[in-house]
């Protein structure tokens, strides 16, 4: 009994590090600080998100996740709902026009 405990959790262990997964986002309606800080906290919060690195001049960022908890999708889903738009996938037209002045595109299309 108490080896199939140890192998349980062993194999969680395993397969928690394993899933570890690292993905690159294009960020390309960002436009302050604002934007990447913004983004960074609401990515933070997700759970299953380990780390966020936003590079606000290159308009990309780096996120490393728990592929067992979240996915690439539903972060993505995040970004969006924030009024963001992400690897091609268009921001949510009611949560950009709350962002800040600042935040948002100098033309508008
Ligand atoms: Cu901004």
């Amino acid at each position: 009994m108490k080896k199939t405990i140890f192998s349980v959790i062993a194999l969680f262990t395993i397969s928690c590090s394993a899933d570890k997964k690292s993905a690159n986002l294009v960020l390309d309606s960002l436009q302050c600080l604002m934007c990447s800080v913004n983004v960074e906290e609401s990515l933070l919060s997700l759970r299953g998100v380990k780390n966020i690195k936003v590079d606000l001049k290159n308009k990309s960022g780096k996120v490393v996740y728990n592929a067992n908890v979240v996915d690439l999708r539903a972060i993505e889903e995040r970004i969006t709902s924030i009024g963001y738009s992400v690897n091609g996938k268009l921001a949510d037209k009611n949560a950009y026009e709350k962002l800040e002045i600042c935040c948002k595109k100098p033309k508008d299309n």
